[in-house]
Formats: C-alpha cells, sequence, structure tokens
C-alpha cells in the first residue's frame, strides 16, 4: 500500500550506498544507513503504541536520529510536531496539551524538569539526546531494520507546525503530505537540485525552513547535506568548500559578510545560496554579489503555505523582491476589508492557494476560517505588490508580527507577560530595526501610577515562562501609550519613536 510522503522522500533511497548526511566529526551516513536505523525508530515508536493519526511531540536538538525520527513517524503514520528547543517547559506544557501528543521526546538533559509537564498532558516521554543515545533509540536498537510504512493517502496530515497568532495563542498548522511533496517537488525543480547537490544545512530543524525546505528539497532530489548543529560562522566557513549549495535566514548572510574569511574564493564553486524566512535587505543583497559574485535566491514562505514564490534560478535575481509564483501555486494581492483582488502594481493583502496550502488550524476552526477563504486563498497577513512581470514585493504585515533573525516573535504574547508583572499598567511590545537580526524586540512600558518599575526583575520574571528569542532586548518607560480615536495603540508611532534603538 501506499504512502505517499515516505515514497517520495525516502523509498527511493532504500539500499543506497550513496552519502546523505555528511557530519560535523567528519564522519558520513549514507542513505541506507539512515533508512535503516529511521525503521528501527519506527518499529520503536509503533511498540510504544503510537498508532497511524497519533501525535509525536519532539523537543531535541538537531541531529541525524532527530531526522531519523521524522522518518519514522512519515512511515508509521504518526503526525510528527516538531518544537524550538528554546521553549521553556511552560510553552511545551500548551503544545503538548493542544496537540493530544501521545507520546513527547526531549533531550535528555531536560527530561527531569519535563517530567511533569508531560505527564500532565498524557505524554509518555522518551529521551533523544544530541549525540543520538537516549531511550527512543535504546529501545530502536534491535529492532527490524525494514518498517512496511502504513498506508496512507495525500490527504493526510504529517506534521503539525506550531504558528503564534495575534491573540498570543499558538496555533498547529496542519500540514499534509501532499503540501510538503508538492513544495519539496516544486522547490527541487526551480533550484535544479539534484543528487550530486551537498546542501549546506545550519538552520534549525523545527521550522519549516530547515525541515521541509531543506531537508525535504535534498531528499527529493537524492542529495546529501552537510548536518550542521546550528550557524556558526567558524563552522560555516569550514564546510563551505565541501557543499555545493546553501540556505538561510538573512541573519545568516549578514553574519558570513561580517567575516574577512567569507571570500570570493572561498564560494567561487557555490551553486547557489537561496534566502528566506524574514526580508533580505537589498543592501545585502548588493553587498553579498560584489564580495561573492553570487546573487542571492530570495523566495517567500510560511508556515501554513511552505514556499509560496521564488526569484528564479536562470533569469534576474531582483532584490527586494521575493520573486514569482512557484509552479501551480497562485498568488493575488486583494483589498484587506473587501478581498476583492487589486490590480497589478497595487499595494494590498497577499493570498495564496495551492497544493502548498496547509487543512487548517488544529482544533480552532473559526481561526482556520478567518485565515483560510472557503475557496481555498490563505489570508498571509502580508502585505505586498505584484509588477507587470509577476514578481512579488513585500512591503509590510498587516499582522502584529515581529520577525527576529528568522524567528516569529507574536507582540500580544510577549505583552500579556508583561501586563502581568508587578506595577505595569499596559505594555506595547514592538519591533525595531537590528543589523544583527532585522528585528529587535522593544517592550514600552506604563506604570502604574506611583509604580517604579525594575526592568531588570521583570526580564527575569519573563525568562521563566519565554522562549529566550522572544525577550525584550530593550525596555522603555512611558506615561502613557499613543493611542487613535477608536482607542487602538498605534504602534507605528512608537516604531518610529523607538526606531534607533539599536542604531
Ligand atoms: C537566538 N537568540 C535570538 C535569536 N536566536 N534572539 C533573537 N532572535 C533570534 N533569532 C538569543 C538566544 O535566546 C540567546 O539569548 C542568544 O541569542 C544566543 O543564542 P544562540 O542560539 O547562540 O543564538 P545564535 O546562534 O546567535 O542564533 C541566531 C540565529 C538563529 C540567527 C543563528 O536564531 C537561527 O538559526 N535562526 C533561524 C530561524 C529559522 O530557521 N527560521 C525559519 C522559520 S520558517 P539569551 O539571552 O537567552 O542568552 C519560516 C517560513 C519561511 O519562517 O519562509 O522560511
Ligand atoms: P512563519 O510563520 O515562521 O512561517 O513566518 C512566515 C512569515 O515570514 C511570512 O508571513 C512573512 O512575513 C515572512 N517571510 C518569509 N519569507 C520572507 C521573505 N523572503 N521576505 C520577507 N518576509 C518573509
Amino acid at each position: 500500500m501506499a504512502n505517499p510522503l515516505y515514497d517520495r522522500l525516502f523509498a527511493p533511497h532504500e539500499g543506497k550506498s550513496s552519502t546523505f548526511l555528511h557530519l560535523p566529526d567528519g564522519g558520513v551516513l549514507t542513505h541506507d544507513a539512515f533508512l535503516r536505523r529511521a525503521a528501527q525508530f519506527a518499529h520503536a515508536i509503533h511498540a510504544m503504541g503510537l498508532v497511524h493519526g497519533d501525535r509525536l511531540a519532539m523537543q531535541v536538538e538537531k541531529s541525524p536520529e532527530a531526522l531519523m525520527l521524522i522518518a519514522a513517524c512519515i512511515q508509521a503514520g504518526v503526525i510528527f510536531v516538531p518544537l524550538n528547543t528554546a521553549y521553556t517547559p511552560a510553552e511545551l506544557a500548551y503544545f503538548l496539551e493542544n496537540s493530544g501528543a501521545g507520546m513527547f521526546v526531549a533531550d535528555g538533559t531536560r527530561a527531569e524538569a519535563l517530567r511533569p509537564v508531560a505527564g500532565a498532558a498524557g505524554s509518555r516521554l522518551e529521551t533523544l539526546n544530541a549525540d543520538g543515545t537516549g531511550s527512543l533509540p535504546a529501545a530502536a536498537s534491535g529492532m527490524p531494520e525494514a518498517y512496511d510504512a502504513e498506508p496512507r493517502t495525500e490527504d493526510n496530515i504529517a506534521a503539525f507546525l506550531y504558528t503564534s497568532g495575534t491573540t498570543g495563542r499558538s496555533k498547529g498548522a496542519m500540514l499534509t503530505e501532499r503540501n510538503l511533496i508538492s513544495n519539496a517537488e516544486a522547490l527541487a525543480a526551480a533550484w535544479r537540485f539534484s543528487a550530486d547537490d551537498v546542501l549546506l544545512h545550519a538552520l534549525p530543524i523545527f521550522h519549516s525552513h530547515g525541515l521541509f525546505v531543506a531537508t525535504n528539497v535534498t531528499l527529493v532530489a537524492g542529495g546529501a547535506m552537510i548536518l550542521l548543529p546550528k550557524f556558526d560562522v567558524d563552522s560555516v566557513t569550514a564546510a563551505l568548500p565541501r557543499a555545493t549549495a546553501m540556505m538561510g535566514v538573512p541573519t545568516f548572510y549578514t553574519r558570513l559578510l561580517e567575516d574577512p574569511r567569507f571570500t570570493r574564493d572561498l564560494v567561487a564553486h557555490m551553486r547557489l545560496f537561496v534566502s528566506g524566512s524574514a526580508p533580505l535587505l537589498a543592501e545585502t543583497h548588493r553587498a553579498f554579489e560584489d564580495r561573492t559574485g553570487h546573487r542571492i535566491l530570495e523566495r517567500y514562505g510560511m508556515t501554513e503555505t511552505n514556499m509560496n514564490t521564488s526569484n528564479p534560478y536562470d533569469g534576474p535575481r531582483i532584490a527586494g523582491t521575493v520573486g514569482t509564483a512557484l509552479p501551480g501555486v497562485e498568488v493575488k494581492v486583494t483589498d484587506p476589508e473587501t478581498g476583492a483582488e487589486r490590480p497589478r502594481g497595487e499595494i494590498g493583502m497577499i493570498e495564496v492557494r495551492g497544493p502548498n496550502v496547509f487543512k487548517g488550524y488544529w482544533q480552532m476552526p473559526e481561526k482556520t476560517r478567518d485565515e483560510l477563504r472557503a475557496d481555498g486563498f490563505f489570508i498571509t497577513g502580508d502585505l505586498g505588490q505584484i509588477d507587470e512581470r509577476g514578481y512579488v514585493t513585500i512591503v509590510g504585515r498587516a499582522k502584529d508580527l515581529i520577525i527576529s533573525g528568522g524567528y516569529n516573535i507574536y507582540p500580544k504574547e510577549i505583552e500579556l507577560a508583561l501586563d502581568a508583572q508587578p506595577g505595569v499598567k499596559e505594555s506595547a511590545v514592538i519591533g525595531v530595526p537590528h543589523a544583527d537580526f532585522g528585528e529587535a524586540v522593544v517592550a514600552v512600558l506604563v506604570p502604574e501610577a506611583g509604580a517604579a518599575l525594575d526592568t531588570g526583575a521583570i526580564a527575569a520574571a519573563l525568562r521563566e515562562s519565554l522562549a529566550g528569542f522572544k525577550l525584550p532586548r530593550r525596555f522603555e518607560i512611558a506615561e502613557a501609550l499613543p493611542r487613535n480615536t477608536m482607542g487602538k495603540v498605534q504602534k507605528t508611532v512608537l516604531r518610529a519613536r523607538f526606531a534607533d534603538s539599536f542604531a
């Protein structure tokens, strides 16, 4: 019986002695070795009682075994729920409970702290450590090295990826096998990936960029990845000579440009650099070309839709634009109030439709209806325009969202935490320009009458519940928040007032 995602990503590589992963210790893992071990993981989770449609949440460090666990879920028909390694126990409690995860796989160093959280959510706790050890791999050892993939259809859900919202409550975006297959195929073709490619992979594997773009494109093409645990300039410059392509968020490229070792010679052999997840400044695009001779290929996507548009492989890669709709994907710009399509060149809400667009938010039918139209168009929350040639330019966001170093931060979530602090009457959280992260978080606090705010204590309190990347990098005290006549906080005024915070 068919299991379309397994059949497309993994089955073609069974028995192949070709290299799939180049590891930080200099070792390699072949496709065959990877898949035999992944099959053992599939047997292990099956033996632990997970069946088709169950959820497995994972908060684990990036490792070959983490990818094997994902392959195992696909094979066993289990929905995988990857979670940011920065999430605190308080954040994780929500994801486990909301997803109804039957199993939670965590790093062993955090297992004790997370046991109560897993227990409260009714999730079985297993461990998988950065070095590939842990209770789950131990259970997998000795299992058969082949697994008959569970029968699935393209309409079945492969993964939930959580994305925050303007209300501060995260939503589980349900991605189907079709979503992932169609996008991986479209991107591999558009970017000319082949079995000869070696992708430098320094992104995290709990978001669509590192997982569904980087990893799935490589799998579809049959290529290899240099799997770095995280981005750092030293290991990336050391690995670049062995790579043919690299994908990253803009921060990767600005950091590389700051380093004198990142030279034209170092990357003369490279075939492709791709950027996405956050706006790439036109000046970074130009500086990159001046330094290396390569024009970065910028594309645009999101958790709910995978990738929507891309600059061309052949043809003009235009700085400041995110290119044209991928084959099979429709992109239009609409009036944010009425939903009526706007003519080319006019600014409006970007909406997308295609096999890439998710099925909805898990157990949130109203939110799904708010954002996913009955005719299949998804309302992205991004504002943009489409030119005569079909190139999309993103000019802003209608959603109150900060993107810092490629991570999304929803101000509402931070504001709720700030408002709960003693002495805080109200707060507003904004993103302001930051040379390294693109945008950085600034919190504007209004004290209650007579209260003296201790921002150090407030920062410490926030750190208890919120992931580190969400924490404000600066606190500002204000007597009042600017409001319009409707009483709505004017964040544009605050953004202008604090625009130079990190200049
Ligand atoms: C880490 N920190 C951040 C941060 N990343 N702060 C703000 N923004 C970020 N992005 C904080 C940590 O909390 C910590 O602070 C300190 O920085 C050091 O942590 P680190 O892990 O050593 O940071 P660093 O290595 O510098 O990480 C920066 C980064 C990383 C840019 C390499 O954030 C990264 O890999 N970003 C990629 C995100 C990504 O993959 N996005 C794709 C989303 S999918 P403290 O105070 O706790 O010590 C998507 C769809 C699409 O958007 O289109 O692709
Ligand atoms: P996420 O919810 O993490 O998937 O983030 C998706 C959001 O990232 C999109 O809605 C855009 O706002 C933003 N984004 C992704 N790629 C780009 C890009 N190339 N340029 C500008 N914004 C981008």
